[in-house]
């Protein structure tokens, strides 16, 4: 099939900035979440590679968005880290607010349309100290960034995203207990997955706010981005698999997805969870904030499937329930070295679902994209790498894309995760995401990946006209 890019349709970058940006000591920057990690047991992470590096965006950024360019790439999508933009007395820290200004001012000059989130798993240490999302107080302190992210930088961004992924804190670090600080327990992670839900909202209205008193551009547009891929189950399912779906696909995403469109969060799944004792502390006031949360539009980051089935324990460790439990689907092909199953036909699934259920609502593919490990295997004579399997990987999520759009999905753009190698959280730089390869062990050095050439060849026959 011949991919053929829709004009106006957005093809860009996906990044973040504790992933790429580095410098973490400079302009008075705090300690982020982290750093605290790789402080306290750096063999979690993988070759003892913390927090701290980054892949040198700090330095590399003029480069970074000219290599963008350079591929034809039409946007993207970083995040101001919460802990370089303020200081612990939550005032702007005026060092940190002028390396934004630099990058919106270098994706200006080079006419990359900047999307900017405002949270990638970045807590602040203070704050995270003071109990992280499980505090109140947190939730206001974050409010109060997002209203000063939105007037310093008002008149410099479009395209503005309050969380990334809203799902994953809960989930690694309360829930399955993966990241630090190690908790598995179901009830506190949907009540921090609650307070999230409400920092989101406070900041949508103080974007409005912003909006109404004139700092921002009058076509500024709010956003959320989630991984929220509808989940599947057995063939032939039994009553209490479909329930293990119901409660999967509430949680994860129509929790986001209901908050976003409609201000509120799906009754049935706080029916359920009262029924387990497991219903988050809800406040008065809480619903009007919550109402705020509508946004313009969503970004789907999409990797792999979710797939569930009836749990085997109704109840974890603790006594709170367990909903699901995952299902190895027989024909199944995988990413073996990130683990990830590779299901394109997902994306489609996703655009047909928001056709259906949330037919007013527009979105981008905000993160797709292959890691592999030891790319080294495959330099050719010129030292290039010849990542056909990433080539591969996104043309058939392409194919997908532009098959829901043809059945009436508004998907509006596409964003490669981690166009450059970056760090990816405990993983480090195990597996490499990039058409552009970072070469550790020469100052960050980057070279094009073949895929970087491929895709540069894709876009260039839009921007010239050519079906
Ligand atoms: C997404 C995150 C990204 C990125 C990506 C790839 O969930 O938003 O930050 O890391 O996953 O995952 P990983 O880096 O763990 O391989």
């Amino acid at each position: 099939m011949q991919l053929s890019i829709p004009k106006g349709f957005f093809m860009g970058a996906a990044m973040s900035g504790p992933q790429t940006e580095g410098a973490y000591k400079k302009d008075h920057r705090l300690e982020s979440f982290w750093d605290t990690w790789s402080d306290l047991s750096i063999s979690d992470f993988y070759n003892k590679v913390g927090s701290y590096v980054g892949n040198n965006f700090y330095e590399k950024y003029e480069e970074d968005i000219k290599l963008f360019k350079s591929l034809h790439l039409d946007s993207f999508r970083t995040s101001i880290q919460w802990t370089r933009l303020m200081d612990q007395n939550q005032k702007l820290n005026p060092e940190g607010a002028a390396f934004y200004h630099k990058v919106c001012a270098c994706a200006k000059d080079n006419g990359i349309e900047l999307f900017m989130n405002l949270y990638h798993f970045d807590m602040p240490a203070y704050l995270y100290a003071r109990g992280g999302w499980e505090n109140r107080e947190v939730v206001e302190a974050y409010a109060t960034y997002a209203r000063t992210a939105f007037r310093e930088f008002g008149k410099e961004i479009r395209y503005w995203f309050t969380f990334n992924e809203p799902i994953v804190e809960p989930d690694q670090e309360y829930r399955s207990g993966n990241w630090y600080p190690f908790i598995k327990d179901e009830r506190r992670g949907l009540q921090v997955q609650y307070h999230i839900a409400l920092a989101h909202s406070l900041a949508v209205r103080e974007f409005h706010k912003a909006k109404e008193e004139g700092y921002l551009l009058d076509d500024a547009q709010i956003g959320l981005i989630n991984a929220f891929a509808p989940p599947y189950t057995k063939e032939n399912p039994t009553p209490e698999d479909l329930e293990a779906l119901r409660m999967t696909d509430g949680i994860h995403n129509r929790w986001w997805l209901d908050l976003c469109t409609s201000g509120t969060l799906p009754k049935d799944v706080f029916d359920t969870l009262k029924e387990y004792h497991a219903a988050p502390e809800v406040r008065p006031g809480d619903e009007e904030i919550l109402k705020c949360g509508r946004v313009d539009w969503l970004g789907f980051n999409y990797y792999q499937p979710t797939r569930v089935q009836a749990p085997k324990e109704k109840l974890d460790e603790s006594g709170y329930p367990r909903f699901a439990d995952p299902y190895i689907w027989p024909e199944r092909r995988m990413n073996v070295y990130r683990g990830w199953e590779i299901y394109p036909k997902g994306i489609y699934d996703f655009g047909m679902k928001m056709k259906r259920e949330y037919p007013e609502m527009k979105f981008f593919i905000s993160e797709n994209g292959m890691g592999v490990e030891h790319e080294d295997r495959f330099r050719n004579e010129d030292g290039e790498i010849q990542d056909d399997y990433r080539i591969e990987f996104v043309r058939d999520h392409l194919e997908w894309v532009f098959k829901a759009i043809e059945e009436g999905a508004q998907c509006v753009g596409y964003h490669y995760w981690g166009v450059i190698d970056n760090w990816s959280w405990s993983n480090a730089f195990k597996n490499r995401y990039g058409f552009i390869e970072v070469d550790l062990m020469n100052n960050y050095e980057r070279r094009l990946k073949k895929s970087a050439r491929w895709i540069k060849d894709l876009i260039e026959q839009r921007d010239n006209g050519e079906d």
